[in-house]
């Protein structure tokens, strides 16, 4: 049988499969031998893709309905079409262009978000394009252009073969990145005595289980932790002041700052010892080469960016960036999820790494796309919470959502259930129906997913693979890119959208990409499909590709120095009170994708994890009267769920853990998103996923 080589679609790792087709259908997924990322390895929910791309409930047809009390009917697409395209230039005649949003996702192509941001911007007219990145990784990309002065990851999977120290902070990387867990691992195991891993998580994980030291830190206190690292490191003589001196800026105020964070304080405030935090501090400042990689723990935060200017603080200070082994590596959560950013899938950009607030950046794309001047608006748009908040309040009439499901995956269900209730139009383009999000649908369009269609990802070490189309997708559905083209004709913008393929997007966005940090000018579907997968910045098609950013020590700045930014511990937005005595956090586990759309679907990976667990230690249950199994009923102050729960010492006192793959299709009180809170980073307007305060009581009451 011949073997596809492709991409997964899941996580940010961004492994290379191979793919065997059979009469039309995917049969079996291995790993790619020949892809950089993984070498041949793959992790169980890519071996169990085939069961779930061909389900009963794949969305097969479009859908509409032309009152809210109807029930969805089948449409032709070309009714379907015309019927969005219609309500959308009437919401736009009667309100203007800003009460019109689109809310996408990091699992489209570069391809698809770059038309659809297109259309958006610069047709529609309105910023309001946003993504669950925002609910991911808004934090890190804020956190790079602040420090660093752009966007982008500088470090290289090939890296883990060189860092002899890794620091894991707020990533449970063995469960949500298990491949690059693994080739971390196998460093580990190879040189027990060279290379030493710290993990900072307030629960032991299995990523815990590799660590010479675990630091279970208290939920959000982790700029603590980390300016008192630097502390140590400045106190001991641990900085390379050669590269303070001559390549950043701001060390006398970073210096001020980190003064007053002795790890006694930080101990008081992290709920770690000072010795354990001295220690994780020397191991640091004492590597070669120290990599730091993170993901939701510090990103999810109302102090997102905060938390990863504080690792940038701690990498510029000791020169750990641009070398081989070194450098702060944030994990990217979904498999084009860089691609988004690269594309401007966020309220506040354009594609490149440019920003909307940029008058020169404006007028670049407004070239590119035959626009006249002033067409792109100069204000930023409606981040993703916004956009929800906004559809509740009526400010925002119309919202169109691609590849994600909000009604189970945004913090405070009860808004956004709210919000899509009370939208005048909800177009939905999903794989699969019914999600907790097709419910609301007025229009409903069914769309191709992994491997029906090809385009280009980025994974989380800058790396673009392209992924060809292996098979059909069934019923009328259509690739996500065609389907916002087809709208932008409807909607009478031929010209500006007369692809025939994923090929020529591409090619149109690459050379919008020149000159910028991000720039993939050379790259092409061809090259990559004969080359293979290439890192950027890749800027002519005779160029290799790059593993490491700044290995030449200039930062894409106005000085070229990286910048040093001083940052304060913050407490979480709703600490622990007598009502709510702990701090709830939410995640993932290993075996599930988000709102189980498709894991849910493969009978191995259900059968292994078939509910949501609530882990509580077990100080916290006996205060509870919670036994090992029992059921807990979960409060907070914006709603209840309920879950088994696992009493253990493996969570810190004081917190407890819910998963948030189970939204209120699974069972309404399944659903994590019940109780968080929509508070948010005021930078990167990431909300605060990883800390809410809740009360527990045992089910049934008085155990009957
Ligand atoms: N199996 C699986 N893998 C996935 C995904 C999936 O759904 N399932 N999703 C992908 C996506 S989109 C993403 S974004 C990534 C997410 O990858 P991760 O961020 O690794 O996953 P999470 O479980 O969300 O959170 C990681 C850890 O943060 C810890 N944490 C909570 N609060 C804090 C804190 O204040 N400080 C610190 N230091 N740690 C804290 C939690 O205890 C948890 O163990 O995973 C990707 N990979
Ligand atoms: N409490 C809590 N909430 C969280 C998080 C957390 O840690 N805690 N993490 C947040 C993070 S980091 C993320 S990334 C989000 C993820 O949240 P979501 O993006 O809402 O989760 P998914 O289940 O991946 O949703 C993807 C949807 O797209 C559909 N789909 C799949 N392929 C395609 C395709 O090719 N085209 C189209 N049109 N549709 C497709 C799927 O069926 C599914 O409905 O959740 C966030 N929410
Ligand atoms: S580690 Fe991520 S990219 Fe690699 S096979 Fe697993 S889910 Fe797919
Ligand atoms: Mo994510």
């Amino acid at each position: 049988m011949p073997e596809h080589r492709t991409l997964c679609p899941y996580c940010g790792v961004g492994c290379g499969l191979l793919v065997e087709v059979r009469d039309g259908a995917v049969t079996r997924v291995k790993g790619d031998p020949a892809h950089p990322a993984n070498f041949g390895d793959v992790c169980a929910k890519a071996v169990h893709l085939p069961p779930v791309l061909r389900t009963a409930d794949r969305l097969r047809y479009p859908m509409l309905r032309a009152r809210r009390d109807a029930p969805l009917a089948r449409a032709p697409w070309e009714l379907a079409l015309r019927h969005a395209g219609d309500r959308l230039r009437e919401i736009v005649a009667a309100h203007g262009p800003d009460a019109v949003a689109f809310y996408a996702s990091g699992q489209l192509t570069t391809e698809e978000y770059y038309v659809a941001s297109k259309l958006a911007k610069g047709f529609l007219g309105t910023n309001n394009f946003d993504t669950n990145s925002r609910l991911c990784m808004a934090s890190a990309a804020a956190g790079y252009a602040r420090s660093l002065g752009a966007d982008g990851p500088p470090a290289a999977y090939a890296d883990f073969e060189r860092a002899d120290c890794f620091f894991l902070i707020g990533t449970n990387t063995a469960d949500c990145h298990p491949i690059a867990f693994k080739r971390i691992r196998r460093r580990k195991l190879a040189a027990p005595a060279e290379v030493t891993v710290l993990v900072a998580d307030p629960r032991w994980t299995e990523t815990a289980d590799l660590a010479d030291l675990h630091l279970p830190l208290r939920p959000g206190s982790d700029v603590a932790l980390l300016n008192a690292m630097l502390h140590v490191l400045w106190r001991e003589d641990l900085l390379d002041r050669r590269f303070l001196a001559a390549r950043t800026s701001g060390w006398e105020a970073l210096r001020a700052v980190i003064a007053r964070y002795p790890p006694e304080r930080a101990a008081s405030l992290t709920g770690l010892s000072p010795e354990i935090i001295v220690a994780a501090a020397r191991s640091f400042g004492r590597a070669r080469a120290a990599l730091t990689l993170w993901a939701m723990g510090l990103n999810q935060s109302h102090a997102g960016t905060d938390k990863n200017t504080a690792v940038l603080n701690l990498h510029l200070a000791t020169g750990q960036i641009g070398r081989p082994g070194a450098g702060p590596f944030s994990l990217t959560g979904q498999p084009n999820a860089m691609g988004g950013r690269e594309t401007g899938g966020l309220a506040h950009l354009l594609p490149g790494y440019r920003a909307v607030a940029d008058p020169a950046a404006r007028a670049a794309v407004e070239r590119h796309w035959g626009l006249p001047a002033g067409a792109i608006s100069p204000r930023p748009g409606r981040s993703a919470l916004e956009i929800f908040e906004g559809l509740a309040a009526g400010e925002v009439r119309a919202v169109w959502i691609m590849a994600t499901n909000p009604a189970a995956s945004m913090p405070d269900l009860d808004l956004v259930e709210k919000a899509l209730r009370q939208a005048d139009l909800v177009v939905v383009q999903d794989a699969y129906h019914p999600t907790e999000t097709t419910r609301f649908a007025d229009v409903l369009l069914p769309a191709a997913q992994w491997p029906e269609k090809d385009g280009v990802m980025t994974n989380s070490e800058r790396r673009l693979t392209y992924l060809p189309k292996l098979v059909e997708p069934p019923g009328e559905a259509l690739p996500d890119a065609e389907i916002v083209v087809r709208l932008a004709r409807e909607l009478g913008w031929k010209d500006a959208f007369p692809y025939e393929g994923a090929a020529e997007i591409f090619d149109e966005f690459a050379a919008l990409t020149a000159g910028t940090p991000c720039d993939y000018a050379g790259a092409s579907h061809e090259r990559l499909r004969d080359e293979g997968p290439l890192q950027w910045p890749v800027p002519a098609p005779d160029h290799p590709g790059t593993a490491r950013l700044y290995a030449d020590g200039r930062f894409p700045t106005a000085t070229g120095r990286a910048r040093l930014v001083p940052v304060e511990h913050n407490e979480p937005v709703e600490p622990p009170d007598a009502a709510f005595p702990l701090t709830l956090t939410t995640g993932r586990v290993r075996d599930h994708w988000h709102t189980l759309t498709r894991t849910g679907k493969a009978p191995a990976l259900a059968a292994r994890t078939p509910e949501p667990v609530l882990e509580v230690n077990l100080h916290d249950a006996r205060r509870a009267g919670l036994q090992d199994g029992d059921f807990a009923e979960i409060t907070s102050r914006r709603g209840k769920a309920i879950a088994q729960c696992r009493v253990s010492a493996a969570i810190r006192e004081g917190t407890c853990f819910l998963p948030f793959h189970w939204g209120r299709q699974a069972g309404f009180y399944k659903s994590a998103n019940n109780l968080t809170l929509g508070a948010r980073d005021p930078i990167s307007q990431q909300p605060e996923l990883k800390a809410c305060a809740v009360r527990l009581r045992r089910l049934p009451e008085g155990g009957a």
